[in-house]
């Protein structure tokens, strides 16, 4: 049995479970239980607030968990990272009030940053040769610079909205983060071979994200052609059609070349392009 914890609710929840349900795991969501074991899969689920998991990571006191890269960061725990998982994808930035001029980084030298996040903050300005004042808030970091509290703020931006309402304005993006999937440093073989069965199962899933499955019509004289423009998995499977002269063409394109190489083929002869989702995919 591999034990993973996920946050018990917040902006991390939805998404943990929707990645555990589309691998075909299932599981009650809790209500007032902390704790629950998959029905068809040998996993135990642990909901814990998202602080937590880096520390009981490292420890073992679970075997894997989902959790926020910045939460790692800046607790400083959390074991070994294994993988991006794509969501909760956020920044850690520096913000000043607008109506201060900003010069670069020296502009912070002997400035008051009020943060939650103070270890990423200290090495950031360390690394930098910045010394300044930071001050440690639990939350609503944003309106200390206006109660006087602060002259700037290190926070998490998404959107850039909570922001501009309280008169903020991005200077330095610090770190880029999304949830992650961390174990601890040491697993049994046997919880090794379910995690590797788990990822298994994630990667069969990002990889149906990232595709799309193509299949259309070719002159037989332009086939080599567009065989060159489609880098498909290995060689595109390329069946006769009823009519003479022409061939069906089936492959699997990536998400980021896809518009550019629908827009070669069109323009070299392809008919009857048909795209479709694919729902899993195995290397
Ligand atoms: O209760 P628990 O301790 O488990 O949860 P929490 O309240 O500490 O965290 P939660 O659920 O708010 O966030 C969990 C994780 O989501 C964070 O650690 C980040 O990794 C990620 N994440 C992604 C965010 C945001 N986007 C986000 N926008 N976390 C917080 N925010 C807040 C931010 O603090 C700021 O107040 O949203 C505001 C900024 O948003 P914009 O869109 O106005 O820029
Ligand atoms: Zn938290």
């Amino acid at each position: 049995m591999l034990r993973l914890a996920i946050q018990k609710s917040g902006r991390l929840f939805d998404d943990s479970v929707a990645l555990l349900r589309d691998a075909g795991i299932h599981f009650s969501s809790p209500n007032r239980i902390l704790r629950t074991q998959a029905s068809n899969f040998p996993l135990e689920i642990i909901f814990l607030r998202d602080d937590d998991i880096p520390e009981y990571v490292e420890d073992g006191v679970v075997d894997i968990g989902i959790v926020g890269e910045n939460i790692m960061l800046e607790k400083q725990r959390g074991g070994k990272l294994l993988e991006r998982l794509g969501f909760s994808q956020c920044r850690l930035s520096i913000a000043l009030p607008k109506s201060l001029v900003y010069e670069g980084l020296q502009t912070l030298q002997g400035k008051r940053i009020a943060t939650s996040y103070v270890n990423i903050l200290d090495n950031f300005l360390a690394k930098n040769g910045i010394s300044a004042e930071i001050i440690e808030i639990s939350g609503s970091v944003e309106i200390t610079p206006s109660l006087g509290l602060s002259d700037a703020i290190f926070d998490i931006v998404s959107s850039g909205s909570t922001l501009l309402a309280n008169g903020l304005r991005e200077v330095e993006v610090v770190l880029q983060s999304e949830a992650v999937l961390i174990a601890t440093p040491a697993l049994t073989p046997e919880k090794q071979e379910i995690l590797d069965r788990l990822r298994f199962r994630l990667d069969a899933n990002r990889n149906a994200k990232q595709h799309r499955y193509i299949l259309l019509n070719a002159p037989k004289d332009r086939l080599e052609t567009i065989i060159q423009i489609i880098p498909g998995m290995k060689s595109p499977t390329v069946l006769p059609l009823a009519e003479d002269g022409w061939v069906s063409v089936h492959s699997v394109l990536h998400e980021e070349v896809f518009w550019d190489v629908l827009e070669q083929l069109k323009a070299n002869g392809a008919q009857g392009i048909l795209v479709a989702p694919l729902e899993r995919m195995i290397l």
